[in-house]
């Protein structure tokens, strides 16, 4: 049986989701961040030395890294769904989604999380930030002009792994600029995300 090693109010979300989506039966090993330092627990480390969530686990085999996973996960159970044809267009812009999330556009966000908790000392740099945070935002609002998903017209992987980012931008640090929102077409995309019943089921199962 599939095992998630889910982390609260993390990146695994994506992970029960897709699982959910897929109808693959799962089971979730839940963690819970340290409450001051936002740390994993130690016993994390005893599934995958990095100590980060999400860890999955199949058929003996232990996976990190949300993409990896993600890509592992459709391959294996899609059955046809959630990824199109590889030699298609589609498919080039589908891998280079599901690499974005991680490797570029997540790093502003996480930043202005750090830079944030050094206080005034850390001012010089939130103008950089904050055009990094334009950039990226911008362009994945824009990509989602006139769709719905970000490659071809169904739900994929690279929606699974750029919904993170999304919700960060529209309901990040405890606020919710749905009503009036600087990215119209993430804020969409993060209403759509919340509809599905997967999504739904995946919350109710391991957390919101
Ligand atoms: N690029 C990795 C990021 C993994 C990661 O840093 N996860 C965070 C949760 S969002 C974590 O485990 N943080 C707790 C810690 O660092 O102790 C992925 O997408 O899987």
């Amino acid at each position: 049986m599939i095992q998630i090693h889910h982390l609260n109010e993390s990146r695994s979300r994506r992970i029960t989701w897709l699982l959910e989506e897929l109808g693959q039966p799962y089971e979730v090993l839940s963690y819970q961040r340290d409450p001051k330092t936002r740390l994993a627990p130690p016993e994390l480390k005893l599934i995958h030395p990095l100590g980060k969530a999400p860890v999955l686990t199949d058929n003996g085999n232990v996976f990190i890294e949300s993409g990896a996973i993600i890509e592992y996960l459709i391959r294996q159970y899609g059955g046809g769904r959630f990824a199109p044809a590889m030699g298609t267009s589609d498919y080039n812009r589908y891998m280079q989604f599901l690499h974005y999330g991680e490797g570029s556009a997540m790093l502003p966000i996480l930043l202005k999380l750090y830079v944030s908790r050094l206080g005034e000392a850390g001012a010089p740099l939130h103008p950089r930030i904050a055009i990094e945070m334009q950039n990226h935002l911008g362009f994945l609002n824009a990509e989602l002009q006139g769709r719905d998903y970000f490659v071809g017209s169904d739900l994929t992987g690279a929606d699974v792994q750029l919904s993170f980012v999304a919700q960060v931008a529209v309901k990040g640090a405890g606020r919710d600029v749905r009503s009036n929102p600087e990215y119209p077409n993430l804020a969409r995309f993060v209403d759509l995300i919340d509809a599905r019943p997967a999504y739904q089921r995946a919350i109710a199962r391991s957390g919101a």
